[in-house]
């Protein structure tokens, strides 16, 4: 039982199992990775279970490399990825270490900046594509503000649409296989980080010159840093068509970017999440975009991998029972009846039918005197998660 296999998508980002703990207090606790031990990891990973491994151009390879360096580095690599029989199905550009990027890397009011951004990240799709990835994620954690004087958001907001319409006719023109999903966060590294929202990306994914080479990569900790309920952020992504991609991870709202394991802050909107996911047959990666506490050493980390698996899994079958509960499902299918014959006005609108409904008499005063039973359903999906259901 809970056994993760290949077939599941689960995947993690090679920052996620190599994090080194450092923080903005505290040095690393684990060593710096180098690319021997990700090859060592593919093997350690695929043998927990996951299916693939997601990386930034820089996780890889440096940023100083040669072309030819790059290459090496990259034929190693496949070779030990081929060998542990995993998979690169998600790749992005590291647009905000370097301090280059300090001030943005496509909305950066510097031209040179955004230019060398642009060259930056066709390397890095180059780079994916050679390693197989089908999904490009862009992060834009350095896009955006603190001083907004010295950055006004309208040109920002063109100056990142330009950027996007550039790299898309660029992977057409090199006729990649790979579309893009956006990934939204609302502050943290920037003060304030452009389209900080997974709706706020769906807005601006409309007004690109081809919409449909991109998607969004919603991550939990991001929506939850602004407050936000994840799963409803994650339905209107679904109901767009535009779930490309998923960063599962954990956080607790009001706080510092947590990216804890997957499960590990607040159950319920995690079997939530996986109930919608696994519902709606999302088919796309399952990504892990955390890391493990700074108490932990690699063992620890290992621990930390297979947990967020287990869990999505443990909450999947809780989805399965959840589904399959009698009582449950009654108390559902209570508050979606048609107890009062009205659903032919809830069709599409006709005039006939809507002069209709404009003479229909409602008792309002008895609807709302009608209770719901969400405590009952409520406790018994808080019993099914606690196991005594
Ligand atoms: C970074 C960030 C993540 C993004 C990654 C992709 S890197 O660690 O915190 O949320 O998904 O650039
Ligand atoms: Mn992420
Ligand atoms: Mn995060």
């Amino acid at each position: 039982m809970y056994v993760p296999r290949p077939e599941h998508h689960f995947t993690f980002g090679m920052w996620t199992y190599a994090n080194a703990g450092r923080d903005p207090f505290g040095d690393p606790v684990r060593p710096l990775p180098d690319l021997d031990f990700h090859c060592a990891a593919a093997a350690k990973l695929a043998e927990l279970g996951a299916y693939g491994v997601n990386l930034h151009d820089n996780d890889l390879v440096p940023i100083d490399a040669t072309a030819a360096e790059r290459d090496a580095i990259a034929r190693r690599y496949a070779q030990a990825l081929a060998d542990a029989g995993l998979c690169v199905p998600m790749a992005t550009t590291n647009l905000f270490s370097h301090p280059v990027f300090k001030d943005g890397a496509f909305t950066s009011p510097v031209p040179s900046v955004r230019a060398y951004a642009l060259q930056k990240a066709m390397l890095g799709i180059d780079l994916g594509v050679q390693l197989g990835a089908k999904i490009y994620v862009f992060w834009g954690g350095r896009e955006g503000s603190e001083v907004d004087a010295g950055k006004d958001p309208v040109d920002s907001i063109k100056r990142y649409r330009d950027a996007f319409n550039y790299l898309i006719a660029y992977a057409k023109d090199q006729g990649y296989d790979i579309k893009f999903a956006l990934e939204a966060k609302p502050n943290e590294p920037r003060g304030h980080i452009f389209l900080p929202t997974t709706g706020a990306m769906l807005g601006f994914i409309a007004t690109l010159d081809d919409p449909t080479q991109c998607g969004v990569n919603p991550e939990v900790a991001h929506e939850t840093m602004a407050g936000l309920n994840f799963p409803h952020a994650v339905a209107q992504a679904m109901d767009a068509g535009k779930l490309f991609h998923i960063d599962l991870n954990d956080q607790e709202p009001g706080r510092y970017d947590q990216d804890f394991r997957f499960g590990a802050a607040n159950l319920k909107s995690s079997f939530f999440l996986v109930k919608l996911l696994e519902d709606r047959g999302y088919a796309g990666m399952k990504h892990f975009d955390a890391h493990a506490y700074r108490t932990e050493d690699r063992d620890g980390v290992w621990d930390f991998c297979r947990g967020c698996m287990r869990t999505y899994l443990i909450l999947q079958e809780k989805v399965a029972r959840f589904n399959a509960d009698a009582e449950i499902q009654g108390l559902i299918a209570d508050l979606l009846a048609d107890r009062d014959q009205v659903a032919g006005y809830l069709a599409p609108y006709s005039g006939p039918q809507a002069a209709a409904l404009k003479a229909h008499s409602f008792d309002i005063d008895a609807l709302g005197r009608r209770g719901s039973r969400l405590e009952l359903l409520d406790q018994l999906t808080v019993e099914l998660l606690l196991g005594v259901r």
